[in-house]
């Protein structure tokens, strides 16, 4: 799935900014036909959560109403025109002009709709968002403790469209997707390039490749509808954490001798593979550091912010950071592309966090994971800094988990055979799926849900863990989450949970014992910030104080003492 781009052959409209919105308390918007229109709207932002914007119905979560009106831009008449939501959570229904256009189920991914048929000069876009928490969701509705929202997991369910919303415009005859993956042999990186075409047989596909000095043109003819081609750089500048070096790909479509269509991308060439307990990017052992992170911001929500993306990048710069796991659902396609660009290693995780495998929607359950693993390989095939694909976040594995997981490990598999698989997991030595994944990721909170208060002892029981753990997989293990609730500006001596001390010092406890394992590959702390959840005894104010940074952005003590580990220690 190409991100829509403008050049001679292809334009897009990003269609964000003040939208009519109305609340649909009753759910009587499909009978009284607001499909093709509603009045007693007020204006909203897109794209940003409905849920913080206003005074009244924050925890309303749909059905809601967006509309707009746009004109069609100018020349675009023997084009094929597309409408491209990068993310609505969680059900979205789409009409123009009073027709249906689609269907979307699933938060956190892009989805889009030929409209070249529906398209007219002056247009009216309807979208109904319904973000109501179910039990055949994925995520779910559920509970363990009292909360609300009811969510089967620990944010808040943010509803509304997230994500820019883009019109945009391609030749007929042209380039529908294109793949490329990498390989290296000692300085020579070379390119597997596969371009699926529309109606182009007999045209020439011209590839350029150019960076650091390198200018490497070749054509091919397109033969098929996916062509394959390969392109190989000498003295090759390879991606990594250090020196995210990017080419840039620009694939020319051409056909008696004129120019059809043409599309550029960033490459990076590098390899990423698991050996014995390792994780070698290029042929050489990593070791990640980093956080797990959430889209969230107070009043804009889940929705995309620039500035925030640019903050979060900055501020894991400036603690040393390396990598993050997208948790617990993909991020926006802007923040990816920042990742290439900046060098960070990124374990992108689909939209799969609480699963229950219930009886009732276990089917549901497997049928959503795949669509969302579908979408997530299309958009982020690309990207040299994804490292690996996560399937789960803490599901509630039981006997009926392994055969689920085995489907999803073989469909990702066989889809991207480059890149390593992983489900984030509680269960540690009981989890069956470990049988099969290639990298193991813990979640662990000894000295805070258990044994509250007591690190020392807590260290013991996650340094014993984790060799048991090993001893039975003998696979390379990421503590993918470990921290403490924070309040900032609570401190205390001795140290004691809540406090800043606190969490400062089992994050340093915890990150000794992940570096006395020489089969330890990662230490991802829970949370890059502070971020909202629903309402319950265990999050006061509805917020989850974890963040190492507050919710706007300010360190807290274990900040610095990160820093310090991080920038001292590779
Ligand atoms: C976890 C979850 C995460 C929670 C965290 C916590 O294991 O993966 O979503 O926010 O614990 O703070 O309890």
């Amino acid at each position: 799935m190409l991100y829509p781009q403008r050049n001679q052959y292809r334009q897009f409209i990003d269609l964000s900014g003040f939208w009519d919105f109305r609340f649909d308390i009753n759910n009587d918007g499909l009978k009284e036909n607001w499909q093709s229109g509603f009045d007693k709207s007020q204006p909203i932002a897109v794209p940003a959560s409905w849920n913080d914007q206003f005074a009244a119905n924050r925890d309303f979560l749909g059905p809601a109403w967006y509309q707009i009106r746009f004109e069609k831009p100018w020349g675009w008449d023997n084009k094929k025109i597309f409408l491209r939501f990068g993310s609505v959570n969680y059900i979205s229904d789409v009409w123009l002009n009073g027709e249906l256009v689609g269907h979307h189920e699933g938060g956190h991914l892009a989805f889009e709709y030929d409209v070249s048929g529906m398209i007219i000069n002056e247009n009216l876009l309807v979208v109904r968002v319904d973000g109501r928490l179910e039990k055949d969701h994925v995520p779910p509705k559920g509970r363990t403790l009292e909360n609300y929202p009811e969510t089967n997991y620990d944010f808040y369910p943010f509803c509304g469209i997230h994500r820019p919303v883009l019109l945009y415009a391609v030749p007929n005859e042209g380039i529908k997707d294109i793949t490329v993956i990498t390989s290296i042999k000692k300085t020579l990186g070379i390119l597997d390039i596969n371009i699926e075409s529309s109606r182009i047989i007999g045209a020439i596909a011209h590839c350029t490749l150019k960076g650091f000095e390198t200018l490497l043109i070749k054509e091919y003819k397109i033969e098929q509808e996916v062509q394959e081609m390969t392109l190989e750089v000498n003295n090759a500048r390879f991606w990594d954490k250090n020196n995210p070096n990017l080419y840039s790909l620009t694939i020319d479509i051409i056909k008696n001798d004129a120019t059809l269509d043409s599309y550029s991308l960033n490459v990076g060439i590098r390899t990423i593979e698991v050996k014995g307990d390792k994780l070698l990017l290029n042929g050489k052992p990593i070791y990640l550091k980093g956080f797990g992170r959430h889209e969230d911001f107070p009043i804009t929500g889940r929705g995309y912010v620039p500035a925030v993306i640019i903050k979060d990048y900055s501020l894991m710069e400036w603690i040393g950071a390396n990598s993050f796991r997208t948790t617990h659902y993909p991020y926006s396609e802007q923040m990816m592309d920042l990742a290439d660009q900046l060098g960070f290693l990124v374990i992108d995780e689909i939209p799969a966090v609480g699963l229950t495998f219930n009886r009732d929607v276990i089917e549901r359950e497997l049928k959503l994971c795949s669509q969302y693993i579908h979408e997530l390989i299309a958009r982020d095939k690309n990207h040299p800094s994804v490292i690996m694909w996560s399937l789960a976040n803490e599901p509630h594995s039981s006997v009926k988990s392994k055969e689920f997981f085995k489907k999803l490990y073989d469909l990702t598999k066989g889809i991207d055979k480059t890149r390593p698989i992983t489900i984030v997991n509680m269960m540690g030595v009981r989890e069956k799926a470990f049988e099969f994944c290639d990298v193991l990721c813990i979640n662990r909170y000894y000295g805070w849900y258990v044994q509250p208060g007591k690190i020392e002892d807590a260290c013991q029981s996650l340094s014993e863990e984790m060799d048991k753990l090993y001893e039975r997989h003998h696979k390379p293990i990421i503590l993918s989450e470990f921290g403490t609730g924070t309040i900032p500006g609570w401190h205390s001596q001795p140290s004691e949970m809540f406090s800043e001390e606190y969490q400062a010092e089992f994050i340093e406890k915890y990150i000794e014992v992940c570096r006395s394992k020489p089969y330890v590959i990662g230490e991802h702390v829970w949370n890059l910030c502070d971020f909202k959840t629903s309402q319950g005894i265990t999050r006061m104010g509805g917020i989850n104080y974890k963040g190492v940074f507050t919710r706007d952005r300010r360190p807290k003590m274990a900040a610095h003492i990160l820093r310090k580990l991080w920038k001292e220690k590779t």
